[in-house]
């Protein structure tokens, strides 16, 4: 039997249910990717939010797998959200009012351009959005294009916010506030001027007006969420006495730190526990160098030392080392300051969560997309320490370390999640694999490719990963 209202009454009493009906929730907000870290983080918030105010259900898109979707659909849009501690808890999660899969265009173009959804959302991985590697819109992406020909039938999510942005303008309604929550510097301004480009080349009035009127607050989320494995998923089924397959599982630690933006009317966010701010920029920022990019630095430096998970990378002393310094002595340094946040107490306190030894993280999970995360997590870090004419020594380990891993990869036949697989792997396999991979614009930008102090530092550091020892390089 499957998780679903008729059999929620059943649920053994140590899994917490909703403290309220779960049948009279409308739909508020629209939400592309309902993958997990959706489920497991916003979804929760909004779970909070509706106990007080129905208004905000959310109805989940998914443009290209149905998997979610459908599993929505047979379960009523319940499943479990596990929280994985040493005091682990099982919760149900019914924030979901409607699903929309591949396929369902027509009614999502109505849905968006109805008055009572009044926020859209986003989790569709840094990739999802289409950006070229300077940030802005990649008018030559695929779906881009096919988006220019075909407004009416987008393919990309831009394509489906200008859309449903420009029936509301036609039909004379106010905008929805669109909120990404995408692990992206400026995430909200980025995605602003994305949707912004789109419209441009076709209707420069709605350009403007997109430009103009609608928000598009910068955001920062962080839980750390693993995949939801079969042994997950079985051990879910075992609690519940039940199957689910949406259920979900993230660490207690939980963040949302959103720009105030203004929504006549809205969902009272900060009473769900998200933390509303004049000031994102900094929060994002610790955010992506230091958790980000530590967990870049394990998945590729600890793939090569043959570990499988974070917990796991932070066992190897060396290893723990080394990103400790890189975190304190590269990264935190050399972070603006931020009001209200101790950097080396944030610092240590991400390390600490690693440590975490009930979460199975996969460190080939975090390795996926390497050029899309790389820019933000580290390559940033590397060009503020290049200004400042700091050593670049450590930083340049887990950039050679993503070029070892891609070798490997390409050498052994293996897929390459990125959505530049087949250019990483035909750089990462040539006869001079740096030089070949520092060239790649996208990931590296014209200049820091360029710079002769960090193609050095890369270039000695990948000796090592090709040599199959990376030890000398940790003690630094
Ligand atoms: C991870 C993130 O998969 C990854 O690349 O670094 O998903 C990380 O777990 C989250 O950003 C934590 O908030």
């Amino acid at each position: 039997m499957l998780l679903s209202r008729a059999s929620l009454a059943q649920l053994p009493g140590t899994v917490a249910r909703p403290a309220r009906a779960v049948d009279v929730i409308r739909t508020g907000i629209v939400h592309f990717g309902p993958g997990a870290f959706h489920r497991a983080h916003q979804a929760a918030y909004v779970d909070r939010l509706l106990e007080s105010d129905p208004r905000w259900g959310i109805a989940a898109v998914s443009l290209r797998s149905g998997t979610t979707t459908d599993a929505f659909r047979a379960q009523d849009g319940l499943y479990t959200l596990a929280v994985i501690d040493r005091e682990p808890s099982l919760r149900i999660v019914a924030a979901h009012s409607d699903a929309i899969g591949p396929g369902e265009g027509a009614r999502l173009r109505k849905l968006l351009a109805d008055p009572t959804v009044r926020i859209a959302t986003s989790t569709v991985t840094e990739k999802g959005y289409c950006l070229a590697g300077d940030g802005t819109l990649d008018l030559a992406h695929p779906d881009i294009v096919h988006d220019l020909g075909q407004p009416a039938e987008p393919a990309s999510v831009i394509g489906w916010i200008v859309a449903g942005l420009g029936d509301r303008r036609d039909a004379g309604l106010s905008p929805f506030a669109m909120l990404c929550c995408d692990n992206m510097t400026g995430n909200g301004a980025r995605l602003r001027a994305a949707c912004v480009a789109l419209a441009r080349a076709r209707d420069a009035g709605l350009a403007d007006w997109i430009a103009d009127a609608v928000a598009f607050p910068d955001s920062m989320v962080d839980s750390i969420t693993p995949a939801s494995d079969a042994a997950f998923l079985a051990k879910v089924e075992d609690a519940l006495g039940v199957e689910d397959r949406a259920a979900v599982q993230r660490e207690r630690f939980t963040q949302w730190v959103l720009q105030r933006f203004e929504l006549a009317d809205g969902p009272d966010l900060a009473a769900a526990g998200v933390t509303l701010t004049g000031d994102v920029r900094g929060y994002e920022q610790a955010k992506l160098r230091i958790l980000n990019g530590a967990h870049s630095t394990l998945a590729y430096v600890g793939l090569a030392r043959g570990h499988e998970t974070v917990f796991e990378a932070m066992s190897d002393a060396a290893l723990e080392g080394f990103v400790t310094r890189l975190v304190h002595r590269d990264i935190a340094a050399s972070l603006k300051p931020v009001d209200g946040l101790d950097k080396a107490a944030y610092a240590g306190a991400v390390l600490d969560r690693f440590r975490n030894p009930e979460i199975r993280h996969l460190l080939a999970q975090i390795a996926w997309d390497g050029s899309q995360k790389l820019p933000y997590r580290l390559l940033d870090t590397v060009r503020d320490a290049l200004d400042a004419e700091r050593s670049v020594e450590r930083l340049a380990v887990p950039v050679a370390a993503w070029m070892a891993f891609v070798r490997r990869k390409a050498e052994a036949g293996e897929t390459i999640t990125d959505p530049l697989a087949d250019t990483l792997a035909a750089a990462a396999i040539s006869a001079n694999p740096v030089t070949a991979m520092l060239a790649l614009e996208p990931v590296f930008g014209a200049q820091l490719g360029a710079d002769e102090r960090f193609r050095a530092a890369v270039r000695e550091a990948y000796q090592h990963f090709a040599q199959g020892d990376a030890g000398p390089l940790l003690g630094r």
